[in-house]
């Protein structure tokens, strides 16, 4: 059996991640293959709720130390999501490693720095970028009051990301309708997933790692 295939919609706030990753979701299940969604922040978890905490202002922390907890939300899901991989189900996952990278960055910590504890963790094999300026993000419905729905703050993060992306991330341009972006995401997805049949690995042979991905 092929293992899995680890499909990440990365952006800005308000690019339509979300939405995105739902279609993508509903559409891969009814063509009968095995899938999951997996979101980041996970706000369920004991680190997810002090990352909550920290995103709805009722607690402050160190800009250091959230990083970390935000990296260890990811570290915490990695065996899990490995087995599933593993065991031939494809997992669509909202944000990842990159916003982390985008978000503490933007806030003025060191690049290399804020890319070190994500080291390690399972590479996706398809990256897609949705980009949305953030003045068209504001337009819709302006940003809301969790702490980095700010518009200056969107505006260096959106910088950083553009800065981190590499020649494997798929940019969608997220002005575009939803059934655009849904219909060129399944598209590129469905591809992807028929590479990975074609030539049947595994996931032993495949854990590609990300510090691969972040190219100094
Ligand atoms: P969301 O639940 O996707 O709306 O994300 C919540 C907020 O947290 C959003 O403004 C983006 C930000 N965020 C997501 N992941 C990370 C991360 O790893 N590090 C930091 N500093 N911020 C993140």
């Amino acid at each position: 059996m092929a293992r899995g295939r680890f499909i990440l919609l990365e952006g800005c706030d308000r690019a339509g991640k979300s939405t995105q990753c739902t279609m993508l979701v509903d559409a891969l299940k009814a063509k009968d293959l095995s899938v999951e969604l997996y979101k980041f922040p996970d706000r369920t978890t004991t680190i997810g709720q002090m990352i909550h905490a920290y995103l709805t202002n009722s607690k402050e922390l160190d800009d250091r130390a959230i990083h970390l907890l935000f990296s260890a939300n990811r570290w915490e899901a990695m065996q899990e999501m490995k087995r599933k991989l593993s065991a031939g189900i494809h997992l669509v996952v909202d944000r990842y490693a990159y916003s982390g990278v985008a978000f503490s960055t933007a806030k003025g910590l060191d690049l290399t720095w804020c890319k070190n504890p994500d080291r390690g963790l399972i590479r996706p094999d398809i990256t897609f970028f949705l980009d949305l300026p953030t003045s068209e993000a504001e337009r819709r419905g302006g940003f809301g009051d969790e702490r980095y729905e700010k518009r200056e703050l969107q505006e260096n993060v959106r910088e950083v990301f553009l800065k981190l992306k590499d020649k494997e991330w798929t940019v969608i341009d997220a002005k575009k309708s939803i059934l655009a972006m849904h219909f060129e995401i399944l598209r590129e997805t469905e591809l992807k997933i028929r590479d990975g049949e074609k030539d049947g690995r595994f996931a032993e042979e495949d854990d590609v790692v990300l510090e691969d991905l972040f190219l100094d």
